[in-house]
């Protein structure tokens, strides 16, 4: 089986298309995130022009809160870092932030970290996750705000900035026994915690304070006898950890621990070849989210003709992405 490239085009155009359907309202609250994932899945296919570019900006400019400094899933929205992060992406893509406030954006980003225990939450009623720590460090690195305060608080303290000392430490103490990631401390290892942690700790260029190859180990064993990853042991292969674990091991030099061929034969199963769209897998209808990352997925595998995409930021790397190679490393 092949990809079906042009079907997925017409497949991430059309979503736009269903204001009628009561799914599309539903999911308002996944707008922007639902926007950025379907520009990246058109972005792997060359396809990005494919949507209009000033349409899809002023989206996420009219979703901007100027009272917090945060972006919302779509307009009138509560302001949250995941829609934050989505709505920086899609700009940074698109080469406008400079038509918004990056120092604001990026003072709201430092407003959430917890100055104690380094966490992040989500917004201002107060969750945290680890997901909003990688958050928080991937917004602020696009804004180019992640380092240039920095400096002053390695001690650890806040200073109206942002502490990677102790951002460093949360993510550690929720790293568990058997080499994976919660999102919490003391919580279960999830695949997809794994991706959120290493790639914040890559971001912060703090990937050099442990060992990773356990965690290696435990993301490879997520490679079930079919070929498709599961997010945890026992689980069912979902086609989206062909993007939360394939980008970690990639993160972690590991990449060759996982059976491509097999890998991309689960993906290739879950298209709707007709209808073009990937889903979670084979039978099941297709998403935008099961798209996209079925889609970095085959890109991270090598897949003839798909754009190559950032393993740590989720972008093509042709939109000029920050070098993190060039990162100081510190031994925390
Ligand atoms: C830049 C790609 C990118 C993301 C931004 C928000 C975020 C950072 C990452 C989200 C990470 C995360 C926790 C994703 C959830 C993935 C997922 C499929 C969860 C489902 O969990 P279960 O328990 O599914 O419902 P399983 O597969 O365990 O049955
Ligand atoms: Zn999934």
């Amino acid at each position: 089986m092949e990809l079906v490239a042009e079907k997925h085009v017409h497949y991430v155009v059309g979503l736009d298309k269903h204001k009628d359907d009561l799914e599309y309202w539903l999911t308002e609250h996944l707008r922007i995130n639902g926007m950025y994932w379907g520009l990246v899945a058109l972005c792997m296919l060359g396809s990005e022009s494919a949507v209009s570019k000033e349409e899809t900006v002023d989206f996420v400019l009219k979703s901007y809160d100027s009272n917090s400094g945060g972006f919302g899933a779509a307009p009138r929205h509560d302001p949250h870092i995941l829609s934050t992060l989505s709505a920086i992406q899609i700009l940074y893509i698109y080469d406008a932030l400079d038509r918004v406030d990056t120092d604001a954006i990026a003072d709201y980003i430092c407003s959430l970290q917890d100055p104690k225990t380094g966490a992040v939450q989500g917004d201002k009623y107060g969750e945290e996750d680890t997901r909003f720590v990688y958050n928080a460090v991937s917004t602020l690195r696009l804004l180019g705000r992640l380092f240039s305060r920095d400096e002053s608080f390695r001690s650890g303290d806040i200073d109206n900035g942002f502490s990677i000392d102790l951002a460093t430490k949360y993510i550690m103490s929720c790293k568990n026994f058997d080499g994976g990631f919660s999102s919490t401390p003391d919580g279960e290892s999830h695949g997809a915690q794994a991706f959120v942690c290493i790639g914040a700790l890559k971001i912060m260029g703090r990937l050099n304070i442990s060992d990773f190859d356990l965690t290696a180990s435990w993301l490879a064993k997520r490679q079930l006898p079919e070929g498709g990853l599961n997010g945890r042991p026992e689980k069912l292969p979902d086609v989206c950890y062909s993007w939360w674990i394939l980008s970690t091991l990639a993160m972690l030099g590991k990449l060759h621990w996982i059976n491509k061929e097999k890998l991309i034969h689960f993906i290739l199963q879950a298209q709707d070849t007709e209808n073009g769209g990937i889903a979670d897998r084979t039978g099941n209808l297709p998403d935008v989210f099961h798209t996209v990352f079925g889609l970095t997925g085959l890109s991270l595998l090598g897949y003839p003709g798909l754009q190559s995409v950032s393993p740590v930021f989720c972008m093509p790397t042709s939109c000029g992405l920050p070098d993190i190679s060039e990162q100081p490393s510190f031994s925390a």
